[in-house]
């Protein structure tokens, strides 16, 4: 009857409904995961650095607009393949047991792909790794080797390495989106990882941005030529732009006026990889600032200053497609309907010297090197444009991303979820009250002596030993730029005391043992002193 046949239909629309419904419920996120190295949040516009307003980064920008800004990101230990092996575990590096980058990693163990991988999620990476094993828990990858090369770079694919001829940074996202295209419209969700090889040392832009920041003045930090009182690593390390930086390798400077020969440059392989063609565009576009510098015989602090500037302007070239790249990225997802369902994350593994106190690189404690930039946007959870002030770092992100994708978070993983501060857009200054760090990879590149220690909302406590055993303490809020040591300064007792027992307890839970402290033969500092001089 025609009772029986509307009650049926009724049904029937009505169970799509619900299948519709649930299936949308159901729907977990996808996760797109863009990485670079190097990346200091003083170069990212949306943080608001007066430099990044010189050279602002409109596309990774909107992921803040779209989404949430982390203030105070840090990473557990400031060197890039101890930051990526954090990010895949949700463990300290004493834990994982990749302490310095020339440690391998051991791919058996747990990591976030896998766990992924197990609750249906497709997994992908491309680009830098710097784990020296092969990745395992990824269903496809395509891994720069090494640190890498900015131009024709060599990758390996299961086990066989190819020279792809091309831009680093562009390589990269155009896999990213290759693969994208191929997979972002299939029933699972899946974790894309893109990571960047720029703006790695020693910071080569595309042909296309060789002169962008020709004509721009950018400012070098007031602490630029600061003394470093206070702190014997600080005097001791081996990474001032003036001193330690190669005036072929990383200055891109020719031997003299009218040559393009390069001076000191130990790794030829950088700009002996070029194609004719590529070297011809490079060295039209640096002949002429290079003869003007040696015409301007310049020396003492205007040379150190000129170095500043030929650093800042480099570093910022090639932040430039790598913020392009993100666009390309973000436009994909959007004309394709996937920002809606879709975590984009944007970060770097560590922060980075832009001649704050002189230094270029990581490896210290210090603010510039400590953070990180994180920015995540997720239209469904996260509102958008807030600042999110709580202690977090890169620990947190496996255990925040198994969250989103509905799956446990293992006990053994050290990080706390982001999802509760990302949500409910608060502050979050109860979320962790102190955060751990501990820096190993000494004697080494740079020299950064090993140290540990503690950073709350307002103050640092660090050691600093092996061939040393001075303790630093710092108040950010009245010396942000930490240039006052305050360790036994009697005004401070009291917090010097409470950061030791922080310090303590941190060691506790993330169970710190006595083995981490070892001390390096002396003779072998000494050498090292020597070698890298
Ligand atoms: C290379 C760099 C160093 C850098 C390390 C670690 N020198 O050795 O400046 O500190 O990598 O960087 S280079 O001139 O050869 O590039 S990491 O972040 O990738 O670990
Ligand atoms: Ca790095």
């Amino acid at each position: 009857s025609i009772f029986l046949l509307v009650i049926t239909m009724l049904t029937i629309s009505c169970n799509k409904g619900q299948k519709e419904a649930q299936s949308k419920e159901a729907k977990r996120p996808n996760i797109v995961f863009i990485m670079t190295d190097d990346h200091a949040a003083q170069a990212i516009s949306a943080y608001g650095h007066p430099l990044s307003k010189l050279a602002p980064t409109p596309n990774i920008d909107r992921i803040a607009k779209n989404g949430a800004k982390f203030n105070t990101n840090f990473c557990t230990n400031s060197i890039c393949g101890p930051s990526r092996a954090v990010i895949l575990t949700g463990k300290h590096s004493h834990l994982n047991g990749f302490r310095m980058n020339g440690e391998v990693f051991d791919g058996s163990q747990p990591t976030l792909p896998k766990y992924l991988k197990e609750v249906g999620y497709q997994t992908a990476l491309f680009g830098k790794w710097h784990l020296h094993g092969l990745p395992e828990g990824f269903d496809e990858w395509n891994i720069l080797v090494d640190q890498g090369n900015y131009y024709n770079p060599d990758f390996i694919r299961e086990g066989d390495t190819t020279r792809i001829e091309g831009y680093a940074t562009d390589i990269v996202t155009q896999m990213g989106l290759d693969w994208l295209k191929r997979n972002a419209g299939k029933e699972e969700p899946f974790l894309l990882m893109v990571q960047h090889k720029a703006p790695h040392r020693n910071w080569m832009p595309a042909l296309r941005h060789l002169t962008l920041y020709d004509s721009v003045q950018f400012p070098l930090p007031e602490t630029y030529f600061i003394e470093h009182e206070g702190s014997i690593a600080s005097q001791e390390q081996l990474q001032t732009i003036y001193d330690d930086m190669y005036e072929g390798h990383d200055l891109k400077l020719s031997v003299k006026k009218g040559s393009d020969s390069l001076a000191h440059n130990p790794w030829t392989s950088d700009f002996n990889r070029m194609t004719a063609e590529q070297r011809r565009i490079w060295d039209n576009a640096y002949r002429p600032k290079n003869d003007a510098f040696h015409e301007a015989n310049l020396k003492g602090k205007e040379l150190a200053e000129w170095k500043g500037q030929r650093y800042l302007r480099d570093y910022l070239a090639t932040v430039a497609s790598v913020d392009e790249g993100v666009g390309k990225i973000l436009d994909y997802l959007e004309e394709n309907g996937l920002m809606e369902n879709t975590i984009i994350v944007y970060t770097t593994d560590q922060g980075f010297y832009l001649g704050e106190k002189g230094f270029f690189d990581k490896r210290f404690m210090y603010e510039e090197s400590l953070a990180m930039p994180l920015l995540v946007q997720y239209p469904k959870e996260i509102p958008a444009g807030i600042e999110i002030d709580a202690l977090t770092q890169n620990l947190d992100f496996a255990p925040t991303f198994l969250d989103f994708a509905g799956a446990e978070i293992p006990a053994e993983m050290q990080g706390k979820s982001l999802r509760g501060l990302l949500a409910e857009g608060e502050s979050g200054k109860d979320f962790r009250n102190a955060i751990y760090y501990h820096y190993y990879d000494f004697p080494a590149f740079h020299m950064v002596k090993r140290h540990y220690g503690v950073r709350t909302d307002r103050y640092k406590l660090m050691h600093f030993y092996d061939d040393i055993d001075q303790w630093e303490m710092y108040d950010l809020q009245e010396d942000p730029r930490e240039i006052k040591n305050i360790y036994d300064h009697p005004d401070y007792a009291e917090v010097q005391k409470e950061l030791h027992e922080t310090l303590i307890s941190l060691q506790e839970q993330y169970q710190v043992t006595e083995k981490e402290f070892e001390q390096t033969p002396p003779e072998r500092v000494e050498r090292a002193y020597r070698n890298f001089a």
